[in-house]
């Protein structure tokens, strides 16, 4: 035996994972799956990959087509802000038509708590409120779903259903202070314009929100553009909620209803075991009871490594850089470690500050691998709190919600 396992080149290694994971998420048996060509995607795939196009999003990994969700792969959120082009898309339901006069676009605040209920315009908003500008990171309760076994139900998101642009918009708290709150109001939520897969018109895809110490938060934003532009269709133009390091299902897009509720709010996955995770830990596989489920509120720390692209081939004996983006949920993150050597010994790599709170951090290490051979790249962030990202995929629940485990690359040392 040749002491240099003959790895067969990043195309088709990386390529051939691909295009499998695209045929396992027909969710169909393929009878003749063994005379499929090596990467080879399914028409049906393509079909949305269309779509996307049309969105300008051809770059990111198409997980469903009806409704249209699509990740990003962990090398293109190299960014420090990410762009558009490159933030993943989840939808529940269809995505509405868009609107013709952004500024005439109205959304109703009403709700058992709300003490003046009225309709207000964008153009309105955007005239009375001062406007901020946030970055503010967006991650799916589902990001890392695909990991769990046995496998949770839902969309099959690997790492890419996290993003970190710029929102900017008014402050929640303004709006809510303008129409005001009785003592009454426990959370506020949104209904958005998109529509039920069934059709139903008297049935919302998702209608979720928070608790009213969350909606008051300086960084918590109705938000108008992205990135300095007017927000595109796909992420909730002309106006949506950003509710930074929350579970991004709370962020509503379109919103044409804000909702003060004496009550938490019981809208469409707020309930069952929809966004919540078991209130304590259960055995994987195992039946859980909707009442001894909990509301997920703020995300756990995390981390993605950007750079270099899993796959890479590195010089031996040559540094090279690696770096990614850290983040904690309502938090912050302290450190950052990087490991070579299958979490043996960690290197600390540098961190830097957020651009303001619940914005990623950027971290950075140079590394220096002398054999030839196939090694893993492992970064784990630690939280202000001395909380730790964990190696292995964490607590199973029915939904696969919180995969937070170390993130990890591929590189290969000729
Ligand atoms: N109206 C509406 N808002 C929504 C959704 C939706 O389907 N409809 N999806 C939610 C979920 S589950 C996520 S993860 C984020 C995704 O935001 P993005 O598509 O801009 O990345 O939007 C949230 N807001
Ligand atoms: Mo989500």
């Amino acid at each position: 035996m040749s002491d240099r396992p003959k790895n067969p080149g990043r195309r088709s290694w990386l390529r051939a994972a691909g295009a499998a994971a695209a045929w396992r998420s027909l969710g169909l048996a393929v009878p003749h799956w063994r005379l499929i060509p090596a990467g080879l995607l399914p028409v049906v795939a393509q079909a949305g990959t269309d779509e996307l196009e049309r969105y300008g999003k051809s770059e990111l990994r198409l997980l469903n087509d009806r409704p249209l969700n699509a990740e990003t792969p962990a090398h293109l959120l190299d960014d420090a802000v990410t762009p558009a082009a490159r933030h993943f898309v989840r939808n529940n339901g269809y995505v509405p038509a868009a609107a013709t006069d952004a500024n005439a676009w109205s959304i109703q605040v009403h709700g058992e708590a709300c003490a003046a209920p009225r309709s207000v315009t964008v153009g309105e908003l955007k005239r009375r409120f001062r406007q901020v500008t946030l970055q503010l990171q967006l991650e799916c309760g589902g990001n890392g779903r695909a990991e769990f076994r046995p496998r949770a139900s839902g969309n099959p998101w690997t790492t890419g259903a996290i993003g970190c642009a710029q929102w900017r918009g008014i402050r929640v708290a303004d709006l809510l202070d303008d129409v005001g709150m009785t003592d009454a109001a426990v959370y506020v939520a949104y209904r958005g314009a998109d529509r039920h897969l069934s059709g139903a018109s008297d049935k919302d895809p998702i209608s979720r929100g928070v608790p009213v110490a969350k909606a008051l938060e300086p960084e918590s934003l109705l938000a108008f553009e992205m990135n300095g532009a007017p927000i595109p269709l796909l992420h909730g133009a002309p106006a949506r909620l950003v509710f930074g390091g929350w579970p991004a299902s709370t962020s509503g897009k379109w919103v044409n209803e804000l909702l003060i509720r004496d009550r938490v709010h019981d809208g469409a996955k707020m309930g069952g075991k929809a966004y919540r995770m078991p209130c304590e830990p259960m055995a994987p596989g195992a039946k859980a009871k909707d009442d001894a489920m909990c509301i997920i509120e703020s995300m756990p720390v995390k981390s993605l490594i950007t750079f270099p692209e899993s796959g890479s081939t590195v010089q031996a004996g040559n540094r090279f850089e690696v770096r990614g983006h850290a983040w904690a949920g309502d938090d912050r993150v302290k450190k950052m470690h990087i490991s070579t050597d299958f979490g043996a010994t960690w290197q600390r790599a540098r961190l830097s500050r957020p651009a303001n709170r619940l914005a990623w951090q950027h971290f950075r290490a140079e590394l220096t691998l002398d054999t030839r051979g196939y090694y893993e790249v492992w970064a784990r962030a630690t939280d202000a709190q001395g909380v730790m990202q964990p190696m292995l995929v964490p607590g199973w629940n029915p939904k696969g919600y919180l995969n937070n485990a170390c993130h990890r690359i591929a590189v290969q040392v000729t």
